[in-house]
């Protein structure tokens, strides 16, 4: 049993699946906010909804913002968009020390370097998590689909135990990869293709496969990924095949982009189709479709 607790960086749909998940099991979980946030709460602890198909639980939750940190910290989930990961480290950088155990989960490639790259001391690992999920207010979560968060270490002061404790009868399915870059190239390259293009259709995943114009686009993304992944020596699976799989089998959701910007939110776009462009200029490779998709997202004011 922990009894250090869990903090978890980031409230939205990934922060509360994993506060409600380590709640569940019995670990002393806070959530750390952001100041105002924090201030405007009714009432703290947090009531942290969790729903599954036809099940749903309550979870209390104590909030905190980075400030109020003293202790050294244990366990960290970083759980925040991507283009706040590295603003949200440095919030907590007082209280981290080289024992803390530091969980990454962002999508797209870029904020994990950075972070590894300014902090290479703190024993840090990265997930890639395929569950579907989704918040339906504050603090209230839909898991709509069970998937596998891959997990495994990007720094050298790891060591493969470090998060033993969520193998064992955990709610989500976690696992210990121990090629997580390959996990997370492969998640991101999916993300190239299909992130974007949903955002543009302003459609459910299952819909980019309509054996028309909406598939040649995705069929030529694949291609550009494909060809700048060769170039940067990184071997995964066939990118199209990989793509065509998760359209399908994650035919009826909204992709994370496209809820963003349903949202009003901005997106992790500048991690995914941004970070391939910025890749594939230093291997000279032309990438036109995707520098022309993030064109036409601009036009709509999609970032
Ligand atoms: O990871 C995803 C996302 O929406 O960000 C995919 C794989 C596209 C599934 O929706």
């Amino acid at each position: 049993m922990s009894k250090h607790p869990w903090y978890i960086l980031g409230a939205g749909s990934i922060g509360c699946l994993w506060a409600a998940s380590l709640s569940n099991k019995g670990y002393p979980v806070e959530l750390i906010l952001r100041q105002e946030r924090l201030q405007s709460l009714q009432h703290n602890p947090v009531t942290i909804k969790y729903q599954y198909q036809e099940q749903s639980h309550e979870y209390q939750v104590p909030a905190t913002c980075s400030s109020h940190l003293q202790q050294p910290m244990h366990w960290l989930i970083l759980c925040t968009k991507a283009q706040h990961a590295l603003s949200a480290i440095d919030s907590v950088a007082h209280v981290l020390t080289h024992k803390t155990r530091v969980l990454l989960l962002q999508n797209g490639m870029g904020s994990q370097q950075a972070i590894a790259k300014k902090y290479p001391e703190l024993n840090l690992w990265a997930g890639s998590v395929t569950d579907g999920v989704h918040l339906k207010q504050d603090f209230s979560v839909c898991h709509a689909g069970q998937g596998i968060t891959s997990i495994g270490p990007i720094t050298s002061n790891s060591h493969n135990d470090d998060f033993a404790l969520l193998m064992d009868q955990f709610p989500l399915n976690v696992e210990v990869s121990d090629n997580i870059m390959e996990k997370l190239w492969q998640k991101w390259a999916a993300n190239c293709c299909i992130n974007g293009l949903t955002a543009l259709f302003n459609c459910r995943n299952g819909e980019l496969l309509d054996n028309g114009p909406r598939q040649q686009q995705l069929d030529l993304l694949a291609n550009e990924v494909g060809a700048v992944l060769q170039a940067l020596g990184v071997k995964v699976p066939d990118v199209k095949t990989t793509v065509y799989d998760i359209c399908r089998l994650t035919a009826n959701n909204l992709s994370s982009t496209c809820l963003d910007v349903r949202a009003k939110r901005s997106t992790e776009l500048a991690y995914m189709n941004g970070f391939l462009i910025s890749q594939a200029k230093t291997c000279h490779i032309p990438v036109i479709n995707h520098r022309r998709l993030m064109s036409e997202l601009e036009t709509l004011g999609i970032y």
